[in-house]
């Protein structure tokens, strides 16, 4: 009775190793179907890998701080991580999110930011592989942030850009009533607006700046341009 029940144990064991072999190794490719753990708290941003491979990669974005965080992707743009790759914000404590993103080789820095705001808490991450086209995902150069209230748009006094930079206006309402950002080229017309965006909330768009010349931008609600929110910025 003994030997006869052991072999087919015995059996089903070396049918399982196989399954068992191929998991494994899936696992250690760093791509495929791999979720990268990424831990923020209020003073941390843990990667869990930060060497990858080249291709679409999956974030698995858990916040375990008190604040409100979001998470960036920032490839290399003149030598300095501003280039936005992909973002997800609005992560509430405790809360999980997936973030996709397509990544060519090179480095990056992940940057986690309590609070949204600022440069945040970066970890640099290297992509093993061939360069992407990133232009068709969902890509631009860099993201000025500009704080609006009662009644001046702050953050644009030393901006200046190069023609054909793609800019993320990320307008953050300080104030208490809505406020928005109109932007203007050489010519006078409008190249794209962040929408009114209510007191604590933030807005953003991202615009174009093909031409070189001076631009002017503006809160375009009531007679709040003409109290103070206005200005311009030089592109060369
Ligand atoms: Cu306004």
């Amino acid at each position: 009775m003994r030997t006869s029940r052991t072999l087919p144990v015995l059996g089903a064991a070396l049918l399982a190793l196989p399954l068992l072999a191929a998991c494994g190794s899936k696992d250690s490719t760093g791509s495929g179907s791999d979720k990268v753990a990424i831990t923020a708290t209020d003073t941390a941003c843990k990667v869990a890998k930060t060497e990858l491979k080249a291709g679409q990669t999956s974030f698995a974005i858990t916040n375990k701080g008190d604040k409100v965080t979001e998470v960036y992707v920032y490839g290399e743009h003149d030598g300095a991580y501003t280039r936005v790759v992909t973002e997800v914000e609005n992560i509430g404590p405790g809360i999980s999110r997936d973030m996709e993103v397509k990544l060519g080789g090179g480095t990056y820095e992940i940057a986690c930011k309590p609070g949204q705001t600022g440069d945040g808490i970066r970890q640099k991450i290297t992509v093993e592989g061939a360069k992407a086209d990133e232009e068709a995902g969902k890509s631009y150069d860099r993201e000025v942030e500009v704080e609006a209230k009662e009644y001046a748009l702050e953050g644009l006094d030393k901006f200046t850009a190069k023609a054909g930079e793609k800019i993320e206006f990320k307008l953050e309402n300080k104030g208490t009533t809505e406020h928005e950002l109109e932007i203007f080229g050489p010519d006078g017309k409008e190249v794209g607006e962040v929408s009114p965006v209510k007191p604590g909330a933030t807005g953003e768009a991202v615009i174009a700046l093909a031409k070189p010349g001076t631009y002017t931008y503006k809160c375009g609600i009531g007679d709040h341009a003409d109290k103070g929110m206005k200005g311009s910025f030089t592109v060369s």
